[in-house]
């Protein structure tokens, strides 16, 4: 087998030793597990990854829901060094280059409605923090100073930072970790398998969810309250889908009471719903949306936050050269970044990727509703191209079955998300008939011989 270390300078095996991957701490993971029984992936190109050993694995992930156009795109990478050789960087901070604005004027053109101005940041955690800070400071700077509560959602995920945290509803991912921001509150989630298991795209019942919001506005008063975030489609925890019209209800009440409404779209943005944006397959407009990921391919660490006309407008009132807004990162429209986000947005452009997972819906759904009678199998939740896939748990072992999925679907060279028991999938927009049939065959294979 080749070597598929491609650095020449690397001194590291293809089979690492044990002690070769103790120093790294890795995140989200079971290390000590992983380091027994590592699983190293060396290349990638088209829909597939190859392991450090020469293993082809389809990638039913796009990474980690990122590499919307799958792997290996030469244009960004050329792009990209092109990038470095020119100038590798360029500080955010009272001075710009042109790549940064010839990328927001792009990004914003995608955007539905007056979401027609954006903010750079360099993940999804950077983009939750940004945007929630934005709503509170917006408030204050339009004389509602005593708006400073959030409202996030139960399953809820808007990565790791406090704020993030703070506002984001898995257990495990919060209680390590203190108190938190104050203030917070959430929704109800809208994961129902009693109502909607089995439902194929957006479940039926469920739109009075959204009510749950005026709740928390009973109890907390509007008057405390600045922004709610949701993810159009949870993610993370499990691909939890909205009930059909619950969106629009929940801005009608944001409306109503004076908040504003942001929408996560880390997952959801760059076409994986079918079009561009959550926000335009759902058709309700928030106030603010944040995305990363599939911004750049996955090739260059990149977040952007939207935000509609009116919410840039109220920090420009001040005086012409006051600072409008304390916030920003070092590496906000780095100039790499923004090259490997044109580059990406042009491939989406000339493929019709952000819509051709509506092309792609009906078969992606025949096919993963074919796993309904496969064993273990308690739920299937499905829209664009996503797809969860629950399994019981095992008495008194919950998550061990998803684990199992994903160790083995690993070893059947297909690489799937788990999360507990839920089996995530979310592939590049790229992927043809046979290989979503290759994808959902390997799977079922797997469901009928798992214990
Ligand atoms: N918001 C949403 C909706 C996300 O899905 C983030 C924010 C944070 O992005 P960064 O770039 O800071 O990681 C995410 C990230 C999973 C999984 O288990 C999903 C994410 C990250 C890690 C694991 O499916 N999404």
């Amino acid at each position: 087998m080749p070597d598929l270390i491609v650095d020449p300078e690397s001194t590291m095996s293809a089979s690492p030793s044990r002690a070769d991957l103790e120093a790294l701490w890795m995140p989200f993971t079971a290390n000590r597990q992983f380091k027994a029984s590592p699983r190293l992936l060396a290349r990638a190109e088209g829909m597939h990854y190859w392991t450090s050993d020469g293993r082809r694995i389809l990638d039913g992930a796009s990474g980690l829901w990122c590499v919307n156009a799958g792997h290996g795109r030469r244009e960004i990478s050329e792009a990209v060094s092109r990038q470095i050789a020119t100038m590798e960087y360029a500080p955010p901070f009272q001075m710009g280059h042109p790549l940064a604005f010839e990328l927001a004027n792009e990004l914003v053109a995608l955007m539905p409605g007056d979401l027609d101005h954006v903010f750079f940041t360099n993940s999804g955690s950077e983009s939750v923090d940004t945007a929630l800070k934005i709503a509170i400071a917006c408030q204050r700077l339009r004389g509602e100073g005593t708006r400073q509560r959030l409202i996030g959602r139960e399953k809820g995920y808007h990565g790791v930072g406090f704020g993030g945290i703070s506002v984001g509803g898995m257990v495990n991912n919060r209680k390590f970790f203190g108190a938190m921001l104050p203030g917070v509150d959430h929704l109800r989630h809208t994961l129902d398998l009693e109502h909607n298991a089995f439902s194929r795209g957006v479940p039926e019942w469920g739109a009075h969810l959204a009510d749950d919001l005026e709740r928390l506005v009973a109890l907390h008063d509007a008057s405390t309250i600045a922004a709610v975030i949701v993810e159009p489609v949870a993610g993370s925890a499990g691909v939890i889908l909205p009930p059909r019209d619950y969106l629009r209800r929940l801005r009608a009440i944001c409306d109503k009471h004076g908040i504003l409404l942001i929408f996560d779209e880390v997952i959801t943005g760059f076409g994986r719903l079918g079009a561009p944006f959550g926000a335009q397959y759902f058709d309700v407009l928030p106030d603010i949306i944040t995305t990363a990921k599939g911004l750049t391919n996955g090739a260059v660490p990149m977040g952007a936050v939207f935000v509609r006309k009116h919410i840039y407008d109220t920090f420009m009132n001040g005086p012409e050269t006051a600072i409008e807004l304390f916030h920003g990162y070092t590496y906000s429209a780095h100039p790499v970044a923004c090259a490997a986000a044109l580059a990406t947005q042009r491939i989406y452009r000339d493929e019709g990727l952000l819509t051709r997972g509506a092309a792609l819906a009906a078969q992606w759904e025949d096919a993963v509703h074919s796993l309904r009678n496969a064993p273990h199998v308690i739920d299937i939740r499905n829209l664009g191209l996503v797809a969860g896939i629950e399994l019981r748990p095992r008495e008194g072992a919950a998550g061990a079955r998803g684990y199992e999925m994903l160790v083995k679907a690993f070893e059947q060279g297909v690489l799937i998300r788990v999360t507990g028991d839920t089996i995530a999938l979310s592939p590049p927009l790229i992927i043809d008939a046979a290989q979503i049939d290759e994808l959902v065959g390997t799977i079922r294979a797997l469901l009928d011989t798992l214990p």
